[in-house]
């Protein structure tokens, strides 16, 4: 994919980034041999021809296997700044990256670690490469929704380095509704909320109207095909709640990019935004997100630069902090 000096020199805000998703062939070579982990491959094209994934479950597999040579905090440090010195060159600005506690802690990794490492390189990326950032935090929403509460819990000894909090994993058989409680107590502490709501999963519209009417989310990952629904597509344009899109995601996990869907929510009116998911699984970080668009979308320079001010629009920077983005 060919990036285009435009789509190269937008100034980008990331909203929808699994940090773990960041995680390349070649780090993941490297922790490996410093936690003395036996890998399955030996070079970035096996690993990269392992990365065989046609729906979500078969992604998510290879995406939590990657994990296991996260062990300690500097390899989450390590982790995040590889990203952070990788977007700094697309010129992205700002991101607000989601990080998944219990994919670490149920293999043993403390939360501290997960959370310490993660901090270390936000403050580094701030003065290295300019670059501001949130941490939200997702919940693993096929696991029980009592294990997701006690992570709650713990984080609130962290609470201030947590923006908000999200949900994410497999979403088929596990809505929203049942972590009502968890999102309502998170709420309650402070902290903001959104969630995925995947393209193309049995009950989709259903989940969608739970996030909005039940949870009461601030922004909706994914979430394209509430273009089916009128209603509640009415609903998120009066209330601004914007969209999370990930196209080349989307290529993997569902059936297609979406970009048609893109163009219609942001002709419908919605603060709609582009965004890389899982970069290193997916083979493509924001700059090559908006490429697709504009390639796949035939829209001019004016639609993609209104998309990169619906992030900051949406984004939960604090009010000075986006005056500067803007
Ligand atoms: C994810 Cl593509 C996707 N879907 C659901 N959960 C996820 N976590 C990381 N990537
Ligand atoms: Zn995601």
């Amino acid at each position: 994919i060919q990036i285009s000096p435009f789509v190269a020199g937008l100034p980008k805000v990331e909203l929808h980034l699994h940090i773990e998703g960041t995680l390349e062939p070649e780090l993941k070579f490297e922790l490996a041999r410093r936690n003395g982990i036996e890998l399955a491959h030996s070079t970035a094209e096996e690993v990269q021809a392992s990365y065989a994934f046609d729906d979500l479950p078969s992604f998510l597999t290879a995406y939590y296997d990657g994990m296991n040579v996260l062990q300690t905090s500097e390899d989450f440090t390590d982790l995040a700044m590889a990203y952070f010195r990788r977007v700094a060159e697309q010129n992205v600005r700002h991101v607000e990256m989601f990080f998944d506690p219990q994919a670490h802690t149920s293999r043993g990794v403390s939360f501290d670690a997960v959370i310490t490492g993660l901090r270390r390189a936000q403050i580094e990326a701030e003065r290295q490469f300019g670059i501001t950032s949130a941490l939200i935090m997702c919940f693993l929403r096929d696991f029980q929704a009592e294990y997701a509460m006690a992570t709650l819990l713990e984080s609130l000894r962290y609470r201030e380095w947590i923006l908000g909090v999200g949900l994410d994993s497999d979403e088929n058989g596990n809505p929203p509704a049942k972590f009502a409680e968890v999102f309502a107590r998170a709420k309650a502490e402070g902290y903001l909320l959104t969630m995925h709501c995947d393209v193309d999963i049995p009950g989709s519209i259903e989940h969608i109207r739970q996030v909005i009417e039940e949870i009461g989310v601030a922004r909706i990952d994914h979430g394209t095909n509430i273009v089916e629904n009128p209603e509640l597509l009415s609903v998120i344009v009066e209330r601004g709640i914007g969209l999370t899109s990930c196209p080349i995601s989307n290529t993997w996990v569902s059936d297609g990019s979406k970009v048609e869907l893109v163009k219609r929510l942001a002709e419908a009116g919605v603060k709609i935004t582009l965004n890389s998911d899982d970069p290193a699984y997916f083979g493509g970080y924001i700059a090559e997100n908006f490429q697709r668009v504009a390639d796949e979308g035939g829209v001019d320079e004016a639609f993609l630069a209104q998309l990169s001010r619906n992030a900051v629009d949406i984004s939960w920077a604090p009010a000075v902090l986006k005056a500067q983005l803007r």
